[in-house]
């Protein structure tokens, strides 16, 4: 297609409820929407940076100032642009993996709208719909979270992740596990961790869990190849895992014997099956992460979750565990355990700008 301009936007979405990880509470998620124009169809894209660099060092504002900067501009440059060459031509900029996904997603989805493919289609799903999981943030007490965790499971849920933090973690695995019995049960300590815990986080080995997510932090490969050996639970990889070649790394140390994986985190979904492909070969399971995704980055995540690789339930949940309203018509629902994989052109889902309208809180148009 040829770009003829991206338009850029940040919503604020109102959380149906505060979430808290190991690295903050938010209640409302800020997060960029991308609109390719081209002289096809339009292509939606999402930057899934947060408010503060607390998950990594990206944040939103360091993404907008350095898409509507450099990476917009030399994206338009470029005019005649297949989506797969997004990637190396932004490549002469360091890092903002977040904020190059966005951008190429909206290239991905102008494409195949254009085309009339299904990003599904073009990624290689082998699945109509995805077992759901969800992520379950911090609660007040271990009571609290044990309510929590009973809704989700009610409403067809097949994997909880529960968040821990020192001081909030066995009691906690243990009080789920104690109400629910052997249901699919992970955590992720999303990097609170040091080495120097290694006695507590073997603690954790008794709830027979799934996985452990990102115990220590992301720079941490050799030690979380060190961890690994002294647990039996297994140690999957989030927030370290920043590309392909940081997954190889990862599984060549041994740092890992799980990968999650997040578009936004390794610089887009073409670098997400990568990392799928690699991880297959090498017989390792992965999952879909996420983060907070509104209805356009949720649907590219049901995709990427029906490759054959991703064997395990991954956190691509309905969109009403996190939003009331959502800026799709068609917003991701619970069916059974699953979430669909959407079949139309491109993302397979519609903007509705109405809405989207509605919870713009910034806006600006880069052209050639
Ligand atoms: O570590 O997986 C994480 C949300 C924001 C940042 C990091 C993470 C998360 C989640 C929520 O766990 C996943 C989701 O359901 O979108
Ligand atoms: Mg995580």
């Amino acid at each position: 297609v040829t770009l003829e301009a991206v338009e850029l936007r940040v919503l604020n979405l109102p959380l149906v409820e505060p979430f808290t990880t190991s690295f903050g509470t938010e209640s409302v998620r800020e997060v960029i929407v991308v609109r390719a124009v081209t002289d096809g169809a339009d292509g939606w894209g999402e930057v899934v940076t947060q408010h503060a660099p607390r998950y990594s060092s990206e944040y939103t504002q360091g993404a907008w100032d350095v898409t509507r900067q450099f990476l917009a501009p030399e994206l338009l440059r470029h005019r005649a642009l297949a989506p797969e060459d997004v990637s190396s031509a932004l490549s002469p900029f360091i890092g903002h993996r977040m904020a190059k996904a966005g951008l190429e997603l909206a290239v991905l989805d102008s494409a195949l709208r254009t085309e009339g493919r299904s990003f599904g289609d073009y990624l290689g799903a082998v699945r109509p719909r995805v077992p759901s999981g969800v992520s379950v943030g911090i609660q007040r007490d271990p009571a609290s979270l044990v309510d929590a965790v009973g809704e989700y499971l009610a409403s067809g849920y097949v994997r909880i992740k529960i968040k821990i933090k020192p001081g909030r973690d066995i009691r906690d695995t243990a009080a789920v596990r104690e109400a629910f019995g052997a249901i699919p049960l992970q955590v992720d300590a999303n990097s609170a961790y040091t080495l120097a815990d290694a006695a507590v986080l073997a603690e954790l080995d008794r709830f027979d869990l799934l996985l452990i997510e990102q115990p220590l932090e992301e720079d941490d490969l050799v030690d979380h190849a060190i961890l690994a050996k002294s647990l039996r639970t297994p140690v999957c990889l989030d927030e370290s895992v920043v590309s392909a070649k940081a997954a190889a790394d990862a599984l060549a140390l041994g740092s890992a014997s799980v990968i999650n994986i997040k578009a936004g985190r390794v610089g887009g979904y073409l670098e997400a099956v990568r990392v799928h492909d690699l991880c297959r070969d090498a017989g390792v399971p992965v999952w879909c992460g996420g983060m907070l995704e509104t209805g356009i980055g949720r649907a590219a995540n049901a995709a990427l979750a029906a490759l054959p690789g991703f064997t395990l339930p991954g956190d691509v949940s309905a969109s009403d565990r996190f939003y009331r309203e959502d800026v799709v018509t068609e917003p991701a629902v619970l069916v059974d355990g699953h979430i669909a994989v959407p079949t139309g052109p491109g993302l397979g889902v519609e903007v509705d700008m109405s809405v989207l309208d509605a919870l713009t809180v910034a806006s600006e148009v880069i052209r050639a």
